[in-house]
């Protein structure tokens, strides 16, 4: 493979990671450009509610770097490396993107309600005790620090980077690690009979 992965955040994994990551998309999707209708199937997002739908959309429009509406390996690997190994400023910068539905530049009170939502009709998993709303408040009370009812990147930034609690959240609703081992426990099943066979 050696040149085709000189990305820098593609660097940083290591080649087993890649080798697994590469053989699920090219099983999933072997003429190497995915669509938004075969990245639902390959996360196994399906029956999803229509809050959740959008935001699965958002996301692949944000993993869509080049904007030209397919997730190639290089897009997939560089979001999938991003989210499981970035650093914390890079990470909040893709979900600042990610909640900024409209793309004007802050996250108003209805976009990141909207994504809170969906994020729970995902990850059903949450152990918050807070209805989404509540959630969403929170959000406003600790970050707007202007009080203009929308989260500039700045108050993004600093505002989830001070709150410990806050940044566990986040970073915890929109981890893909569960899809990511998901894919490696599938690989690693096949890959005990045929591992040193190549
Ligand atoms: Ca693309
Ligand atoms: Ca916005
Ligand atoms: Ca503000």
């Amino acid at each position: 493979m050696g040149n085709v992965m000189g990305g820098k955040t593609v660097e940083e994994l290591s080649s087993t990671e890649c080798h697994q990551w590469y053989k699920k998309f090219m099983n999933e999707c072997p003429s190497g450009q995915l669509t938004l209708h075969e990245f639902r199937h390959f996360f196994g997002l399906k029956n999803l509610s229509p809050t959740a739908n959008e935001y699965v959309e958002q996301m692949f429009e944000t993993f869509d770097f080049n904007k030209d509406g397919h997730i190639d390996f290089m897009e997939y690997v560089a979001a999938l490396s991003l989210v499981l190994k970035g650093k914390v400023e890079q990470k909040l910068r893709w979900y600042f993107k990610l909640y900024d539905v409209d793309g004007n530049g802050c996250i108003d009170r209805g976009e990141l309600l909207t994504i809170i939502q969906a994020i729970r009709a995902i990850n059903p998993c949450n152990d918050s005790t807070m209805t989404a709303e509540e959630f969403t408040d929170m959000v406003f009370t600790k970050i707007d620090i202007n009080g203009d009812g929308e989260l500039s990147l700045e108050e993004f930034m600093e505002g989830v980077q001070k709150d410990e609690m806050l940044l566990d959240t986040l970073t915890r609703s929109l981890d893909l690690t569960h899809i990511v081992r998901m894919i490696q426990d599938e690989e690693q099943d096949k890959d005990e009979v045929d591992e040193e066979a190549g």
